[in-house]
């Protein structure tokens, strides 16, 4: 059986693997490290990170390579190689906007410095929240014909993105007001049929990340 290995909070790198898992009712088990251990934990993992994967008692790690691997898993990666790339990209898209923000959470959490983490979390939300949304409305925009999602058939992209637009507009991240969204309607109209398909909402996984 999969096991998933991640810190003891919700996150979108998680979140994405036990969604598809849990929507395809494939089935698996979910380990969560205590955030205060992790100085003790850190090195039994390949690249000293998490999430992880564990499959037959070998270990496997990096976002992409486990979604891409859990999607497959979930039939959820798309039926061609070319919807398959426009995937790959919402979770690269993913991976830039959470290296974007990055440094505002660190200076929070790892530097214990306030002053530094709200001026860095008010340049990313000048420099790079509204052009990587940008981006992710024209992705969807170049692929969806429908407009409901972005390969016209549920897929792995659709919960990476809505995950990832659910943890810029829950307002749980210091400055980022949700009226960003406004900006851009077809991702704003996305996310809100994503949180209206039955399918998916009404997952126990979806009840956790939302509570
Ligand atoms: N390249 C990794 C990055 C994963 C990552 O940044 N994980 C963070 C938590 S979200 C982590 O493990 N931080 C603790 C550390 O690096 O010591 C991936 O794609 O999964």
């Amino acid at each position: 059986m999969i096991k998933l290995v991640y810190f003891d909070f919700n996150f979108w790198r998680i979140d994405i693997l036990r969604l598809s898992l849990g929507y395809s009712k494939v089935p698996y088990k979910y380990e969560r490290i205590n955030r205060q251990e992790w100085s003790k934990e850190k090195e039994k993992f390949p690249f000293g990170q998490l999430p992880i994967m564990v499959i037959d008692d070998k270990q496997y790690a990096h976002t992409h390579s486990l979604a891409r691997f859990c999607a497959i898993e979930s039939k959820l990666y798309g039926d061609n190689n070319l919807k398959a790339m426009v995937i790959d990209q919402v979770i690269d898209w993913a991976n830039e906007i959470t290296n974007k923000i990055a440094p505002s959470i660190r200076a929070a959490m790892k530097d214990r410095d306030l002053e530094k983490s709200k001026r860095l979390r008010a340049e990313f939300i000048k420099n790079d929240l509204f052009v990587w949304f940008s981006y992710l409305e024209k992705l969807f925009d170049q692929n969806s014909k429908k407009k409901i999602f972005f390969n016209d058939k549920f897929s792995m992209a659709d919960i990476v993105a809505w995950r990832v637009t659910y943890w810029f507009y829950c307002g749980r991240l210091d400055q980022v007001d949700n009226k960003f969204l406004d900006k851009f309607p077809l991702i704003q109209n996305f996310f809100k049929q994503m949180n209206a398909f039955k399918p998916f909402n009404q997952l126990s996984e979806y009840k956790d990340i939302i509570s």
